[in-house]
């Protein structure tokens, strides 16, 4: 079970922040009332939220998840990949060690928390654009020293790992299409290419946090039996992030 939750608000530069999609700029107002929107759906989920206030020098700092990596014992403080994006990590380290004793991860190594996927007490470490071998071996290491076991496995396409494949519990993945095959010994459930961008989804506490619009796998999901939240995720969208960006989950 998860207790806390970090989040950071977008600011009014959030279109100023990095994106590939082409689709067209976000509305800052509209950012922020979706995110308060997945604030009330992670409290509703019974987690205890630290809500930070933007931070105008960046404007991808909304997307938490990228700058730490948190386990019971130790928060490991990542080195984004993205040049633009460095100093975010020092500003969310300032909050866990409130929470966590922390570890760096060391220059010139890169690893952005939207390559990593916990399963169980297994790690992912996808090497991307973003997180490097250097990175990624460095943040192997330290989970090591904490009894945690870890692999690599290469993002082809996409940001990021979690940009196209999500742990939802139960042993079950959902997996974009060219993500399929890379993580063994759990069930798929392989979604339709035009419903891609919902493979970021987030499972916290026994609930499922969906982006809405996504008709195909959400009736999928609901027959499995999962208890689902959707969430109007539009101007996230736009500047690539999803629902497991927005926030670091911890005890
Ligand atoms: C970036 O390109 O860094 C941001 N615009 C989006 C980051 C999304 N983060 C994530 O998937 N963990």
């Amino acid at each position: 079970m998860h207790k806390h939750s970090i989040v950071r608000k977008p600011g009014k530069n959030f279109a100023g922040g990095i994106t590939t999609s082409e689709l067209g700029k976000p509305d800052p107002v509209k950012a922020l009332e979706q995110h308060a929107a997945y604030c009330y759906a992670l409290r509703m989920c019974g987690l205890e939220l630290t809500v930070l206030e933007a931070d105008e020098r960046y404007p991808d700092g909304c997307f938490v998840e990228d700058t730490a990596v948190i386990t019971n014992d130790i928060a490991v403080i990542t080195r984004p990949g993205a040049v633009s994006r460095r100093g975010e990590e020092l500003l969310i380290e300032k909050v866990i060690s409130g929470f966590r004793k922390t570890v760096r991860i060391e220059p010139p190594g890169t690893l952005d928390g939207g390559d990593i996927m916990k399963v169980e007490d297994h790690f992912y470490i996808g090497l991307s654009g973003r997180t490097d071998r250097d990175g990624a071996s460095q943040l192997a290491g330290i989970l090591s020293e904490h009894g945690f076991t870890s692999s690599m496995v290469e993002v082809g396409e996409g940001l990021h790992l979690k940009s196209g494949i999500s742990y939802i519990g139960r042993g079950n993945i959902l997996v974009s299409p060219p993500f399929r095959g890379m993580i063994p010994g759990c069930n798929e459930i392989l979604l339709a290419e035009y419903e891609s961008y919902s493979a970021n989804s987030l499972y916290v506490n026994g609930n499922l946090l969906i982006a809405s619009g996504f008709p195909l796998m959400k009736s999928r999901l609901e027959s499995l039996g999962y208890s689902i939240i959707e969430l109007e995720m539009s101007e996230f969208r736009k500047m690539d992030g999803g629902l497991t960006c927005l926030s670091l989950l911890f005890r």
